[in-house]
């Protein structure tokens, strides 16, 4: 699929260090590249059936920020991201809207591409919709099904039966980690909420995820080797990342509300299908809340990245504003976050056309950004070390401005 236009980023001489990134896994930074000079990067795509919202604007631009310290650092960067545009929610929304599913996902789609594209995010290689994978997916799961890893559960509202992946039969450690293993409530109550089945009558275990839905009276459904259904959620991107990347790929992200059940499942797939982990890290953002809850489609309370450029919002603005947190920060958005940007913006510009000042130190500051976007990716450092520069009089050499573009992703002047 289309992915969207890509910002030009320009070419700072020399290279930045190697950038380490917090590892969910292992509870630490770690460089997942791992001596490679190539950087396989997956990052779960929107749902789309609602508008793009700051919680996915600051998770994206995280992994913006991460391809760009790779590229900076001289890597081969390949980035892929699915777009899950059949499923649960997009459906029910669809429904309750009395739309057409497939056109609410090409319309949220569409929105999308439009504010990564006026966000200046670098668009993946690979856009891949799931409705176009169902059946490479389809045959990942047949193979689970002759391996043993996969069974059906009765399902007396359908023909077919529905697919469940058995967690307890991998035989190699496939979980996220030690430092992220969760309690076995925990696993249950999190699997409830975030669309798992725990309930289901018939499953070998309760949190065992669905790996195809079969066919339903009025649901979209594909003729497939194991029949007529749909996917379910977490082999999409295990098949998808496995395709288009090779496993394993360097890092899979996401937000942290992914790291259980999806990312420990999708993880668990690529065991079973590839013997295999999925990724060298998992890399996750924090979520960003907004009146005093995570913004969330679900709850309605979203401020759309749409909705502040109707309103007039330089986007450079709502970059810089979400790149003065810490990606992997849980924080609040609070409606002065743009004005403050907007006011450093507009410093940082007229410093930057301005071209007074000395210039000895402009080469310490390229090299102290570089090293802060390096060092897990610590934006505010970065921002932090243009505004020392620019209020301690440095000159805003082309060096300077162009690794402000090519790291930060605003254009200064
Ligand atoms: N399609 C799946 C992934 S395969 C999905 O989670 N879609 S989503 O539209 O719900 O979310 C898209 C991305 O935005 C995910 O990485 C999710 O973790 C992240 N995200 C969602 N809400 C927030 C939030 N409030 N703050 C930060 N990131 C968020
Ligand atoms: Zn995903």
């Amino acid at each position: 699929m289309r992915a969207w236009q890509a910002p030009s980023v320009p070419e700072v001489p020399g290279n930045g260090p190697r950038p380490v990134v917090h590892d969910t896994a292992v509870g630490r930074p770690v460089d997942p590249t791992r001596g490679d000079d190539r950087a396989a990067l997956y990052v779960c795509g929107i749902t789309p059936y609602d508008a793009t919202h700051l919680g996915h604007a600051a998770t994206y631009l995280a992994f913006d920020t991460l391809g760009r310290a790779w590229r900076d650092a001289g890597f081969d960067v390949e980035y892929a991201q699915n777009t899950t545009d059949v499923d649960d929610p997009l459906l029910e929304r669809a429904a309750r809207d009395g739309v057409d599913w497939q056109e609410l996902a090409a319309s949220q789609i569409d929105l999308f591409r439009r504010d990564m594209e006026a966000l200046r995010i670098l668009p993946p290689d690979d856009y891949v919709a799931v409705t176009d994978e169902v059946e490479r997916i389809a045959e990942a799961i047949a193979f689970l099904q002759e391996t043993g890893y996969a069974y059906s559960v009765p399902t007396p509202d359908s023909e077919g039966d529905d697919l469940y992946f058995d967690v307890n039969r991998p035989t190699e450690s496939w979980a996220l980690g030690d430092e992220s293993r969760l309690d076995r409530e925990t696993m249950l109550t999190l699997s409830a909420e975030r669309g798992g089945d725990p309930d289901r009558p018939g499953k070998r275990d309760p949190l065992d995820p669905l790996l195809w839905r079969a066919a339903r009276a009025g649901e979209p459904s594909w003729e497939t080797e194991v029949g007529p259904g749909r996917p379910g959620w977490h082999i999409e991107c295990s098949v998808i990342a496995g395709d288009r990347l090779g496993l394993p790929i360097t890092v899979q992200g996401g937000g942290s509300d992914l790291v259980f059940p999806h990312h420990e499942m999708s993880a668990g797939h690529a065991a079973a299908l590839a013997h295999q982990p999925l990724a060298n890290a998992y890399v996750h953002t924090g979520m960003i809340a907004y009146q005093g809850e995570k913004i969330s489609k679900s709850l309605g309370n979203l401020v759309t990245v749409r909705g502040l450029l109707d309103d007039g919002a330089d986007p450079r603005a709502i970059r810089l504003a979400l790149l003065s947190h810490r990606y992997s920060d849980d924080w609040e958005w609070f409606d002065g976050e743009l004005a403050s940007a907007t006011r450093r913006l507009a410093t940082w510009d007229a410093w930057a056309s301005g071209g007074a000042g000395h210039a000895d130190d402009a080469d310490d500051v390229v090299a102290r950004l570089r090293a802060r976007v390096a060092d897990d990716l610590d934006t505010p450092g970065a921002v932090a070390a243009v505004d020392t520069a620019v209020a301690g009089g440095t000159r805003s050499t082309p060096a300077l401005v162009d690794v402000v573009d090519a790291l930060l992703g605003i254009r200064i002047g």
